[in-house]
């Protein structure tokens, strides 16, 4: 037996005990162990969250080894690590992902049955972190999987939000917010490191003298500080030793702080002044691709991006290493804009605490930062009040004046004598106000520029961007979105995974284009069959989600048409309404038509002070209310509404789609990655040539897709004619009769006003084409009614949507970063016996 554990040391197996162990014994073991000792508790009164806390805490003590490993092995190592730099992540649930990952789904299955209950009724009880907004987050989330999946060193900074997204219901068919207490019950997958913390200046002034050197010296005053305190979770990559580090910061007031207040017998005072410092990481901005400019959240960035930039710069020094190397250490990346202060923080650092010079840290500086840009939409352009950031952020208004005035040297050379080139190319706008533009600052102080799908990288370098592209070509590339495999299909469609392993083995997990090898199969009527089989068992599972949610009967057999993704006029929901609606009036002209049964399901959030939005949820539901509830519909039409859209209510709604809704207007979706999962997960897409769905496109055949609509350039040439939507009301009489029934009050028992707004909009101004895209929208979907009925075609071409999606993985988007932007490479972990180390 010694010498057995012996060679399990060896080969860095552990001997199995009930921390360890990965048996369905040694994992009973654990989580009593856990339930007795940690908690305090024994079975007959443990609840629920008891047992889900007790398993929880058993596979993170499993995940311990490879964590503590593999940030040994990077951070002692000369690899170069990935730093993510993100204000959002939107991970979801860990439990189930976990399991999955550490490969002991099964065992946990069977030594939870053994305890006597459900796995699955253990893993509905995790509160989902919902550290973001949508698509931006979520993308960041999927990343940190394929970086640890591929073995890459990484590690992903944010914010520990004490609130994340709001919860959604729905009242009256208007959406009413709810705060998102996740930490309620405790989170067990984090670990605070409280020895890890960074003070951080706020406000204050800058003082400015020459030194006993004729050195001039920037000696910043703050009004104030804050110190961040780092947690920590660990990322596992699928079936790999690699757990990386994400390390989201909270914000508290510094030690000393209280305590000299009150000294000085302002109690009082201290409080208020702790819950100032406690406020920054409170609460995540809920609005989704539109800026506010507030206070607060430029004091969010800036917290979140001094403390990330702190603790890189200490790992690296600590290693021994000079500052002037920093760049080979560390490459980051900014999530989009809302981190890109870190260019002027990492110039402050460099210059006022490492006291280099101006050349050598704007070397280091700009051989550090990489850009993603994920939107052109004007409103979702980040810039702030100049007045403002310097209240805030004083010496960085110094730093950027410096870098514009350096910057624009080279400018004037390049164009010399084009003002409007130098005006767009200017850190600083000048308008009534003068302001600081993000995506300038981003741009000049990073060696690389990426957009998130190649149509969005083209409308890039023609548009928001195009004078950068101009004066920078060489900072350029594409790199298409991607979803993670194992979440988004091992995970939520357990069931499809098994089928298609049935048939190519299971490596297509970690090499999504081995899908490929199920395109032969696709005219196969057995394999038709089995596939469709599945579908229909995850549609019925949807059905009694939705039932017991919303108290709704739906037809399993139905057409389940699916729109789920945030609220927002460009993505267009209510193009989805208006068909909902003409589809609603055939009905009641001929009440025996013969329709494809449809449901159509919604979901997702507004923000909370988008006024136009929340009037889209009300019509959705509104007309829901009406087409529901006709006799003459007989249920063949069914609109659901499902509350509170987040990661876990995505996973059971993927599964389910026959039909993905793609309808943003294009040119405005800059990649869109809900449109991967669900074709992913062999629903067909109808949609725009817009974001990613254009390569979604190219990969599954356009004879495996609905398109309709005008294109980028088409919406463009439209607009500059003079765009007249009320021409497009007027001359169609069932587009008319929709708008006419909305305004009228049939959805709304005969008011008037509710929906004037939204009508308004349409009519007079369509910045979003809905009406010009209206015919071209009805006359697809009327070809995909007819295509579902011959159902052994509709599986082919849902077969074959699954088969050519391996290009949309997060680890091939991953994989083109490292290889084309990062120049890193993946470092295997070895892992130490914990035992063993001094
Ligand atoms: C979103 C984009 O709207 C979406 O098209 C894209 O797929 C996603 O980012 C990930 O790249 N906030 N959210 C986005 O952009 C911004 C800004």
């Amino acid at each position: 037996i010694e010498e057995a554990a012996a060679e399990q040391v060896k080969n860095n197996i552990l001997v199995e005990d009930a921390r360890t162990g990965l048996s369905v014994d040694a994992l009973k073991r654990a989580i009593s162990n856990n339930l007795f000792y940690v908690q305090g508790k024994y079975p007959e009164i443990a609840t629920r969250n008891d047992y889900f806390m007790a398993i929880s805490y058993a596979v993170r003590d499993r995940m311990l080894q490879r964590w503590t490993s593999s940030v040994r092995q990077y951070i002692s190592g000369k690899n170069k690590i990935v730093s993510y730099l993100s204000a959002e992540y939107l991970l979801g649930p860990h439990l189930a992902n976990n399991l999955i990952n550490l490969d002991i789904y099964s065992q946990m299955e069977q030594a939870v049955k053994e305890l006597g209950f459900s796995l699955d009724w253990l893993i509905d009880k995790e509160v989902e972190p919902g550290l973001g907004n949508g698509g931006l987050g979520r993308l960041a989330a999927c990343y940190m999987d394929s970086l640890a999946s591929l073995e890459v060193p990484a590690i992903g900074y944010g914010i520990r939000y004490q609130f994340g997204i709001f919860e959604q219901a729905i009242s009256d068919g208007w959406q009413v917010e709810d705060t998102d207490n996740w930490l309620r019950r405790g989170n067990p997958w984090e670990i605070a490191r409280r020895e890890i913390s960074y003070d951080v200046k706020l406000g204050g002034h800058v003082q400015r003298y020459i030194d006993e050197k004729g050195k001039l010296i920037n000696n910043w005053i703050p009004g104030w500080v804050v110190k961040g305190v780092a947690y920590d979770t660990p990322i596992l990559g699928y079936k790999v030793n690699t757990a990386n580090t994400l390390r989201l910061w909270k914000s508290e007031a510094p030690r000393t702080f209280d305590f000299q207040s009150f000294n000085a017998g302002e109690y009082s005072n201290a409080v208020n002044q702790k819950i100032i410092c406690e406020n920054i990481s409170k609460v995540l901005y809920p609005n989704d691709e539109q800026i506010e400019g507030k206070k607060l959240r430029l004091q969010q960035q800036y917290f979140f991006v001094s403390c990330s930039l702190q603790d890189m710069i200490n790992i690296h020094l600590r290693s021994g290493d000079k500052i002037e190397n920093f760049y080979e250490k560390f490459v980051v990346q900014l999530n989009d804009t809302h981190p890109s202060i870190g260019i002027a923080e990492m110039m402050r650092l460099l210059l006022d605490v490492h006291r280099m010079e101006w050349d050598d840290a704007w070397k280091v500086t700009t051989k550090t930062f990489a850009y993603t840009n994920h939107t052109l939409l004007p409103e979702a352009l980040e810039t702030w009040d100049l007045e403002l950031f310097a209240s805030v952020l004083p010496r960085h208004l110094d730093i950027i004046y410096e870098i514009n005035k350096r910057f624009l040297v080279d400018v004037t050379l390049k164009f010399f004598g084009n003002h409007q080139k130098i005006d767009s190319l200017s850190l600083i706008g000048e308008g009534r106000r003068k302001y600081i533009k993000m995506a300038n600052l981003a741009s000049v102080g990073s060696f690389a520029i990426n957009g998130v799908a190649s149509l969005h990288t083209e409308l890039l370098k023609k548009t928001v961007l195009k004078d950068w592209y101009e004066f920078s070509p060489e900072k350029f590339s594409n790199k298409t979105n991607g979803v993670t495999p194992r979440r988004w299909m091992v995970l939520s469609n357990p069931q499809l995974t098994k089928l298609i392993t049935s048939k190519i083995g299971d490596t297509w997990i970690k090499h999504l284009e081995e899908l490929k090898g199920l395109e032969k199969y696709a005219e196969d009527p057995e394999f038709q069959q089995a596939w469709m089989e599945v579908k229909l068992e995850q549609k019925k599972k949807l059905t009694r989600k939705i039932h017991g949610t919303l108290g709704m009967i739906v037809n399993p057999e139905s057409l389940f048409d699916i729109q789920v993704k945030r609220i927002h006029e460009y993505k267009r929901q209510h193009l989805n309404v208006l068909h909902i609606i003409t589809l609603y009036n055939r009905i009641k002209r001929n009440p025996d038509i013969d329709i494809v049964p449809r449901t159509f399901i919604f979901a997702g959030k507004s923000a909370p002070g988008y006024r136009k939005a929340k009037l889209i949820i009300k019509l959705i539901n509104a007309v829901g209310k009406v087409v529901n509830n006709d006799p003459d519909v007989k249920d063949r039409l069914k609109v659901v509404f499902y509350p509170n859209y987040n990661v876990t209510n995505a996973q059971k709604i993927y599964p389910a789609a026959d039909l993905s809704e793609q309808i943003s207007t294009a040119g405005k979706e800059a990649s869109g990655t809900g449109n991967m999962k669900l074709s992913l997960n062999g629903a067909l897409t109808v949609g725009t040539l817009d974001g990613a769905n254009v390569e979604i496109r190219e990969c599954v055949g356009e004879e495996n897709f609905f398109l309709f609509g005008l294109t980028a350039d088409e919406v463009e040439k439209t607009k500059s004619e003079g765009y007249r939507p009320w021409e497009y009301y007027k001359n169609n009489k069932y587009l008319r009769e929709v708008i006419d029934q909305i305004n009228d009050g049939y959805f709304s028992q005969l008011d008037q006003l509710i929906f004037k707004e939204l009508t308004d909009s349409l009519l007079y101004d369509d910045q979003f084409m809905v009406l010009a895209d209206y015919q071209s929208y009805v006359e697809i979907q009327d070809k995909i009614d007819e295509a579902f009925r011959d159902k052994s075609n509709w599986a082919r071409m849902s077969i074959l949507n699954t088969a050519r999606m391996g290009k949309f993985s997060s680890d091939r988007s991953i994989r083109e970063y490292c290889n084309e932007i990062w120049k890193v490479e993946s470092v295997p972990v070895e892992l130490i016996d914990p035992s063993k180390t001094s």
